[in-house]
């Protein structure tokens, strides 16, 4: 989120779009009910379904699955032709002056640098800025060059007219509009719109440019940095946003580093790549202290070892041969015999990956699966045979699966990282039943007898194990507080900060403006520089205060980076720094330095003559509606069908092949095969969650098997009508790659919807069941999924695919 739950509060209107967050998020859609009650907020919802959340909601349409970038560039264009922009916002603060390279272009559904072979943009070199001879971007402040952003943007979406968008969405052209209309009102300085989304956006092949497209109306809106306003994604798994925030996808480090490539062995260009100079005249780049957030992490990890010899660890550090191993990558290494054994900690891959067949081949050629859990699981039982829910041949499977039973976190002490980017503390309700062991406990002694066999028997690349710090007093356990404490940071050697402060010698730092490149301070995660001071543990404060009534509560746990509560909060002020409107304060300039009811995002004594912009970092110092080089498939969100598409072609792009569906989706090439087509399987399904469950695992409890016993699936009325189905008959819905079986509901919450004049039928699929646990058990509702993704995340397509539905 850029912005926070309580913060929601705040927002006059409310767009929950990809997701359903009265049911996935209860709890934290208290604040969309507190916005409606006390701040006469409006909350649209537009989804496939109509959702619980739909069921409060002001005004609801419903959406074709993966069509979102059409209702989002149509309103990108409405915005611009109807001129409901925030003008001085989207001058001052975002890159419509900038003037793109010649090289850019865009073509019949392609940018330019598409290698159709590689099936991806192999040459970005057009996706960037003029840079002039001064060493800076060139710009034109009136927006006239038909190369500024601003015109190639406005060019771009004139294609996407309300007819065009609603042709492709399915929405009713009038509901689209009214849509379109309200969500203009918020153009004004006083009024904000909040987006709440989560995986109806995320989980597409287009996903990461559906929520860019989101982010461009925002800015048109100057509703970035904004009290109530924001991109808010509602994240899923208790601690998700800490995940990616300590790094644990293959190619990050924590706190969003990024590890080296292969190519990239001089340490030297490594972090001068990753810390660029500005690209305007007193912008900030905060970026450029790249080098002391990396050397403080190679301190954690190496402690003493980490010398300027070996260029502070680096040398030390895995180099990537290929982009990354991600979970898509990495099972079809599985399948073709590339992977030995895998680690499965907290993860269900059978039940949560896309293609359960495929899935279950890639297990079945492991050596060895350990699966650390409380439970048993789908994926600690592939092997088994369970009738129809899990037809495998148990003899035919090798693989020897090991299960070490772990605690679950409400068996342990520690903080969670929530959607806000609170780290809260939280403290242990039990312990442990029988041999279950914490994580911690588990890892640290593989990694203790890991680094045993070592230093025993030698091997290659050794020195990446035997020269890492373990500096824990119990070093087969070390503490939440341990961990934490090294996360947050302190000073290796006696260091004075920027302020003159003096930090001893083992002390815990105050944050990561005291960080250093020269091994004399150490940080595990940058961002959480601050969470543990010498004031003690910061996310275990409880204090709900609010002094200026602005919901910041900044006395509440502590919020990464450095306790602030809206990111690019200096956009809530004018370029003199002054609040927008009154009923939007959030941080000003007080003639000496910023501060308000948030801490500020900026640089506190940077003067509003500095010229120094909000968006400190970007090396231009403004928001981005061009991406330049950052995404996959172009610096412009375009839209394109789901791999799975029920119309068969784009209609924006209905003669050139390559852009019906993503040009740069991932694809691996085994999977072509395994895809659809709509004459053989006619209806768009989409899939989702329960309130009564979580995933895979709340139907081993029995009290959630009973409020949601079993397995069904959610079909419109005139649908069943055509296909003889009535309500609680048992129908099989199938696709290319199998089949599942399940209970119809037959519903008026999902209508046909009109797409490029025909109808198209929706069908919707909960994610809950498997053969384990006490509910009714049933089918994976992944044996249906295809197995592909964004060309960014790699996130599968779970939320857009085709299938066929029989009455039994
Ligand atoms: N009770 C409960 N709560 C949970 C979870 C759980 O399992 N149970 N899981 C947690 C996790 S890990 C996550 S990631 C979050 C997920 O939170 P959500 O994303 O809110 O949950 P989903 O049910 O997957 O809902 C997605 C919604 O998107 C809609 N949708 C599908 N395709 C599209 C589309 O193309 N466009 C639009 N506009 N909408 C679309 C679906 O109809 C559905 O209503 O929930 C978290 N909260
Ligand atoms: N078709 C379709 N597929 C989807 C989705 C969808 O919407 N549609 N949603 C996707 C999303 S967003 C997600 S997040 C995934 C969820 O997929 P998973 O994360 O695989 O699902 P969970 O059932 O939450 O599995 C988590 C496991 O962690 C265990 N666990 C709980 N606490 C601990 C602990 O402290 N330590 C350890 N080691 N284990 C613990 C639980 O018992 C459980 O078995 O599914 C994805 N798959
Ligand atoms: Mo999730």
């Amino acid at each position: 989120m850029t912005n926070h739950w309580t913060d929601i509060a705040n927002a006059n209107l409310i767009l929950v779009m990809g997701g359903n967050a009265a049911e996935a998020h209860p709890c934290g859609f208290k604040w969309v009910t507190e916005a409606k009650a006390h701040n006469k907020a409006r909350l649209i919802v537009v989804d496939p379904r109509f959702t619980r959340t739909a069921s409060v909601a002001d005004y609801y349409a419903p959406i074709r699955t993966g069509s979102d970038i059409a209702f989002m560039g149509g309103l990108i264009n409405f915005l611009l032709s109807n001129d409901k922009i925030q003008h001085e916002y989207v001058r001052n603060y975002t890159d419509v002056s900038f003037i793109v390279k010649a090289g850019f272009s865009f073509e019949d559904g392609l940018f330019s640098g598409y290698d159709a072979a590689k099936r991806s943009y192999t040459d970005k070199s057009g996706w960037g800025y003029e840079i002039g001879e001064d060493g800076f971007a060139k710009v034109d402040p009136t927006l006239q060059d038909p190369r500024c952003v601003y015109q190639l943007m406005k060019q771009h979406y004139s294609r996407y007219t309300l007819e065009l968008a609603s042709q492709i969405c399915g929405m009713p052209a009038d509901s689209m509009r009214k849509i379109w209309e309200e969500i203009a009102t918020c153009s004004q300085p006083g009024k904000t719109m909040t987006i709440l989304y989560a995986l109806g956006w995320t989980q597409h092949s287009i996903g990461s440019q559906i929520i860019r497209s989101a982010a461009m109306v925002q800015l048109l809106l100057g509703n970035v940095g904004m009290p109530g306003g924001g991109v808010n994604a509602l994240r899923g798994h208790s601690n998700i946003q800490g995940l990616t925030d300590l790094g644990l996808l293959s190619n990050l480090l924590p706190g969003y580093l990024t590890l080296p490539a292969d190519a990239e062995q001089d340490y030297n260009a490594y972090i001068a790549k990753r810390a660029p100079k500005a690209l305007r005249p007193g912008q900030l780049s905060y970026w450029q202290n790249y080098g002391k957030f990396h050397v403080s992490l190679m301190k954690a990890w190496y402690g003493a070892n980490a010398t300027v010899e070996n260029n502070w660890g680096y040398d030390y550090l895995p180099k990537l041969d290929i982009p990354g191993y991600d979970v898509l990558k990495m099972f079809d290494m599985m399948a073709k015999d590339q992977v030995n054994g895998y680690f499965c900690q907290g993860f269900n891959p059978i039940a949560a990956l896309p293609d359960k067949n495929r899935v279950t081949a890639a297990l079945s050629k492991l050596k060895w699966l350990v699966v650390m859990d409380p439970l048993a699981t789908e994926t600690s039982e592939f092997w088994r045979n369970a009738g129809p829910f899990n037809d495998v041949e148990t003899a035919s499977i090798q693989t020897e699966v090991i299960r070490l039973p772990t605690t679950c976190f409400a068996e342990e002490d520690g903080s969670l990282v929530n959607s806000s980017r609170w780290l809260q503390w939280h403290w242990k309700g039990a312990e442990g039943p029988g041999q279950a062991r914490t994580d911690v406990r588990i890892m640290s002694e593989l990694f203790l007898r890991l680094r045993e066999r070592y230093q025993r028997d030698g091997g290659a690349w050794a020195e990446s194990i035997l020269k890492l710090n373990w500096p824990y007093k119990v070093p087969e356990e070390p503490t939440p507080e341990e961990i934490a404490k090294e996360f947050s940071g302190y000073a290796v050697a006696d260091v004075t900060d920027a302020s003159g402060a003096l930090v001893k010698a083992g002390q815990q730092l105050a944050g990561f403006a005291q960080l250093k490149d020269d091994g004399s301070t150490a940080s595990g995660c940058w961002i959480f520089s601050g969470s543990w001071t010498e004031q003690g543990n910061q996310m275990a404060r409880r204090d709900n205060a609010d002094p200026y009534g602005m919901k910041q509560n900044l006395g509440w746990a502590w919020a990464w980076p450095m306790n602030r509560r809206i990111l690019y909060n200096r956009a809530s002020a004018d370029p003199q720094g002054k609040p927008w409107a009154p009923n939007k304060r959030l941080v000003w300039w007080n003639g000496k330095a910023w501060g308000g009811t948030d801490v500020p995002d900026f640089k506190v004594d940077a003067a509003p003559e500095s010229g120094m912009n909000p968006f400190i970092m970007n090396p231009e110092g403004v928001a981005r509606f061009f991406a330049l080089d950052k995404m996959a498939e172009g610096p412009f969100p375009e839209h394109y069908e789901p791999f799975e598409t029920p119309i068969g072609i784009n209609p924006l792009h209905p003669n050139n092949k390559q852009a019906t569906s993503n040009p740069a989706g991932r694809v691996f090439d085994s999977v072509w095969d395994s895809l659809g087509q709509a004459k053989d399987f006619p209806y768009a399904a989409t899939s989702y969650r329960l309130t009564e469950h979580f995933h895979f695992w709340t139907k081993h409890c029995p009290i959630n098997a009973v409020t949601q016993p079993e397995q069904f699936v959610e079909i419109g009325e005139a649908l069943a009508k055509e296909k003889g189905i009535a309500a609680g008959d048992r129908v099989r819905v199938s696709c290319k790659r199998g089949h599942i079986e399940a209970v119809a509901v037959v519903t008026k919450r999902i209508r046909p919807l009109q797409v490029n004049n025909q109808t198209v039928h929706q069908i919707g699929i909960p994610l809950h069941w498997g053969f384990t646990g006490v509910t009714r058990h049933g089918y994976l509702t992944n044996t249906l999924v295809p197995f592909l993704g964004d060309g960014n995340t790699q996130t599968p397509e779970s939320k857009s695919f085709l299938v066929n539905v029989e009455k039994i």
